[in-house]
């Protein structure tokens, strides 16, 4: 130990100590030769030959030693120095050595401001980064630092906004994804990627994000503490004059709020939950090591742009839902604070309330011009939609109460969608979310509660206006601007009538709009809406029994509204019929199309719905005799205002009046059955039909013609007439049938009947004789023929009988049955004397039967005189058997000479001959 070394060796022993980490001995050297190793002198040589790995306890002290200054007391005094390591140097071998060291200096061109002229200050950042970047001991660095805080500014804020972020970052919150950059690297990243790193992981761990305000708090809340962070907005903004150039900027909180909206619509929960959990720029967790202090004009600043970001972050969520929702709605409680205003209520409760927003009303912000705010530019000072106000704020709300009643209500709306509503008032994209509104609440409602349709219909109503209307200002001129604000009161009012009655909920619809006074609808548009409201349950039925689901809710329907669809009247009674027309065919089996069952839509939507009892009458054996019931069918559906004739007549415009067309489809339902019975081989019943259905009440096919009555007579040309081709073709039909062995045989037949075949043919003539009557002119030719053809066979079959009964009574056999006369007899003395007319028949030249169209129709009118006369005979069949039998063969020459004779005369004055009317001769 000597006292005589020279500064060399002292510099030299130095860095050795150093190099050995005897910082010991290095502090008793520093202390004991202050003159040589200076302050700069030691602080170089520990950073540059101190190991990194030395526990900065170790070192603190002599860091202290030095700062403090003072050099004279020797606390290394009693240390022994250890020289050998340079006694062997010779001093100029020592000063050469000095001359070669590369020591590292203390200040970079990195150093911050602060530390100029500061060596401790310049050597701890200097040190910390070595630590760092040589031993990755980044975590004992507050070891080092901690100490020093008080020993300038300088070092608390690089300690504050440098070191604890990345410490935090790295070692506290995220040590599985560290940013994988130096310490000093770190500092000098430009303020976006140090936003974005610090960030990078906030919300990208946790499913319910507990974290990110703490990482707000504790990244980015540190991190802002440096005047650095600020800068003159002229250096920034230049010279376009938008913001005052005095006024300072925080660029770094500029990329945070960047962030934060750029979350909202990437992940909008970690934008919900770091407004949320964090109360903006106050909330700062700076470890301890500080405080935080800011001007008024830059914590307004930070505030004021807080607030923008956060509105804007509302518009950006693209989530439609009541979670999103009920964040968003935390956003503008939030939004509100920093404004200093009262917040408003939960959705939950805004929604219960559906308090009037007067102060929307003529709200000029809410206009289409300003729709493109809500996209673009939310973070300018220009965007109206974010500027931190009441105003906005109040405008926010308004959307997100109206988001959240659409997607409570199972119609998912987010709050750029309720603006679009709003703000570009667009009636086709109001009117279709409207409906979608209603509909889903409809199909959601529970089974019996007028409670919910009463709170739909105020909830609706409330979409439209924002509740203007109840606030009273209704009267005076406003602009209403809610999401439906243009459709119309009574839209909104049709479409609740319409969801009520289809949800069952008829009582309140009576109470709603027909006993209340304010007559919410007018009495044309409440029963159309009933109407249709009826007829929508009736076309969504399966089941055409009136007595079960959509038919029975039709009834319902239209028996609800006394006073607007009263039982008697027109409306009322239309749809009775249209039931009573379905229900009656329920009771048939019916398939329409390939195995579909028939429903009642059908029904109503068929271009011919008479043609639907023609195939009840074919997929169901035996339904003709049903006649009264399809007749019943048929006119009720004339009555309910269903298309009575086929296209063709239908096309033509022709319609004629109700009581003809319930006549025309009589005769058409009449002659379905008529060809049911025949292709079913019931001639009787066909037959009974023609004689007692149609001869009885028809006239020739013209005289149901629809004249003026046509309704849609606006061109003055003579209407067509309603022609009944069904009448006749079905007359016809009958007579053409010809017995087989499958014919079903009359089931009561008087015992004296006689001959089948005679009796058949002479119903055939009767059928043909009723079609000549009803067919129209141009047919009479071909039914003609068939008669003729018809007639003949009876001549034939008459003849042969009347031979077989000369035989049997030249046997005398007669005589044999005395008494029989009267029971067996007749119906050969009668049918003797129907040869005559068969004979006179012959007399007639076969020419007649090339009868002109004009003398044919003539002769038609005398078939219809003959009609009556026909009636009065049938009467008279039931009666005693002579009788019968008599009557029927008069009868029979009846026909006969009414259809030869009457043509005979007709066309008398062709021929020359004189007019005879047979049928008078024989009345008398
Ligand atoms: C937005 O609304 C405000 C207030 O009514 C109006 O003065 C302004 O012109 C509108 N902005 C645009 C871009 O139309
Ligand atoms: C709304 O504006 C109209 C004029 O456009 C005015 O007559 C009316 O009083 C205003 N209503 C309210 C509530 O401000
Ligand atoms: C239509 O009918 C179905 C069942 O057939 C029923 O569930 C539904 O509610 C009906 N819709 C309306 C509007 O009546
Ligand atoms: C209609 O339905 C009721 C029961 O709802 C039943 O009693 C009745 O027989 C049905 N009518 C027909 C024709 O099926
Ligand atoms: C009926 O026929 C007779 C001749 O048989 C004729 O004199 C009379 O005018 C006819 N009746 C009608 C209404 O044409
Ligand atoms: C019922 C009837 O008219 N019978 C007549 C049949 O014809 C004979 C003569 O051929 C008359 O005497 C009957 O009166």
């Amino acid at each position: 130990m000597t006292a005589n070394i020279s500064p060399p060796k002292i510099v030299l022993l130095a860095v050795y100590l150093a190099t050995k980490a005897d910082v010991d001995s290095l502090a008793a050297l520093a202390s004991r030769y202050d003159k040589v190793l200076q302050k700069d002198l030691v602080l170089r040589i520990l950073l540059t030959c101190l190991p990194e790995t030395v526990d900065a306890g170790a070192y603190v002290p002599l860091i202290q030693q030095l700062d403090t200054d003072i050099g004279g007391p020797e606390p290394g005094g009693n240390v022994d120095i250890d020289t050998s390591s340079v006694d062997d140097f010779t001093d100029a071998e020592a000063a050469k050595k000095v001359r070669k060291l590369r020591l590292l200096p203390l200040v970079s061109e990195k150093t911050p401001n602060g530390a100029a002229d500061d060596l401790v200050s310049q050597f701890l950042i200097a040190r910390a980064h070595r630590v760092d970047e040589e031993a990755g001991l980044l975590a004992q660095l507050p070891d080092l630092i901690v100490p020093f805080l008080d020993h300038s500014p300088c070092i608390r804020t690089w300690m504050i906004s440098a070191l604890l972020p990345l410490l935090r970052r790295n070692y506290e919150y995220y040590p599985e994804h560290p940013i994988p950059y130096t310490l000093e690297a770190f500092e000098h990243l430009n303020d976006r990627a140090a936003v974005s790193l610090l960030l990078e992981q906030t919300g990208a761990q946790d499913e319910d994000l507990p974290h990110v305000g703490r990482d707000l708090r504790g990244l980015i809340g540190p991190w802002l503490y440096s005047e650095s962070r600020w800068k003159q907005a002229e250096d920034i903004v230049g010279d376009d004059g938008q913001t005052d150039p005095k006024t300072k900027l925080c660029p770094g909180w500029e990329q945070l709020l960047e962030w934060l909206t750029a979350q909202a619509s990437r992940s909008w929960k970690v934008a919900i939950k770091a407004i949320e959990q964090w109360d903006g720029p106050d909330d700062v967790d700076l470890g301890g090591f500080g405080s935080m202090w800011l001007e008024d004009e830059e914590q307004g600043y930070l505030e004021s742009r807080y607030a923008r970001a956060a509105l804007a972050s509302a518009y950006l969520v693209p989530e439609a839902s009541v979670e999103a929702l009920v964040g968003i709605n935390t956003i503008i409680t939030r939004v509100m604070n920093l404004l200093g205003e009262d917040a408003f209520p939960t959705l939950q409760v805004a929604s219960s309330l559906l308090s009037p927003l007067t102060e929307l009303i003529n709200e000029s912000i809410i206009s289409a011009k300003n729709a493109t705010f809500m996209r673009n530019d939310l973070l300018e000072e220009t965007n109206i939609l974010t500027a931190p106000s009441k105003m906005s704020a109040q405008i926010l709300h308004a959307l997100t109460l109206s988001a959240f009643i659409l997607t409570k209500a199972g119609v998912p709306c987010n709050i750029r969608r309720a603006g679009e509503l709003a703000f570009l008032q667009d009636e086709r994209e109001q009117k279709s979310e409207a409906i979608k509104f209603i509909n889903t609440l409809r199909n959601n409602a529970p089974k019996t509660d007028d409670k919910y349709w009463i709170r739909v219909r105020n909830e609706l109503l409330w979409l439209r206006d924002w509740g203007a209307e109840e606030a009273g200002v209704s009267s005076s001129p406003v602009q209403l601007n809610g999401v439906f604000g243009q459709l119309k009161r009574e839209f909104l009012e049709i479409e609740c009538l319409k969801a009520f009655l289809a949800s069952g909920r008829y009582a309140l619809a009576r109470s709603v709009y027909e006993d209340s006074p304010e007559n919410l609808l007018s009495t044309k548009t409440l029963e159309d809406t009933i109407i249709a409201s009826a007829m929508n349950a009736y076309d969504n039925a399966s089941n055409p029994n009136r007595t079960r689901g959509g038919l029975l809710k039709c009834a319902e329907i239209a028996q609800s509204f006394p006073k607007t669809l009263p039982e008697d009247g027109a409306s009322a009674m239309k749809i009775e019929a249209l039931l009573r027309a379905t229900h009656g065919l329920s009771e048939y089996r019916l398939v329409l199309k390939q195995g579909e069952p028939f429903t009642p839509v059908v029904l109503r939507i068929h271009a011919d719905p008479i043609s639907i009892i023609g195939k009840v009458l074919e997929q169901n054996p035996h339904s003709y005799t049903r006649l009264q019931a399809f007749l019943e069918i048929g006119t009720n559906m004339a009555d309910a205002g269903l298309p009575t004739s086929e296209k063709s007549a239908r096309s033509s415009g022709v319609t004629g009046d109700m009581a003809q067309q319930r006549a025309l489809v009589e005769k058409r339902v009449i002659a379905m059955c008529i060809d049911a019975a025949l292709t079913e081989d019931d001639f009787e019943t066909a037959y009974s039909y023609v004689v007692n259905r149609l001869a009885s009440t028809t006239g020739p096919a013209e005289s149901l013609s629809a004249g003026s009555k046509n309704g849609h007579g606006a061109e003055a040309r003579p209407s067509p007439a309603i022609t009944d081709d069904y009448s006749w073709k079905a007359a016809l039909q009958a007579g053409k049938y010809r017995r087989t062995a499958r014919t079903i045989r009359p089931t009561h037949i008087g015992t004296a009947s006689g001959n089948m075949d005679i009796r058949h043919l002479e119903q055939r003539i009767e059928c043909l004789s009723t079609a000549l009557r009803i067919a129209p002119t141009v047919t009479l030719q071909e039914i003609l023929n068939v008669f003729r053809r018809c007639e003949e066979e009876l001549d034939a079959a008459v003849k042969a009988e009347e031979e077989q009964e000369s035989a049997w009574d030249d046997q005398g056999d007669v005589q044999a049955m005395p008494g029989a006369f009267s029971s067996t007899v007749p119906a050969g003395v009668v049918r003797h004397n129907t040869s005559r007319p068969a004979k006179h028949q012959e007399e007639a030249p076969m020419s007649l039967f090339d009868l002109s169209r004009a003398s044919m129709a003539r002769a038609q009118r005398n078939f219809s005189a003959l009609s009556s006369l026909q009636r009065s005979e049938q009467v008279k069949d039931d009666d005693e058997e002579e009788i019968d039998n008599q009557a029927r063969v008069r009868k029979r020459d009846q026909l006969r000479e009414a259809a030869v004779g009457t043509l005979a005369s007709g066309v008398g004055w062709l021929i020359g001959a004189q007019p005879v009317d047979r049928s008078q001769e024989q009345r008398d």
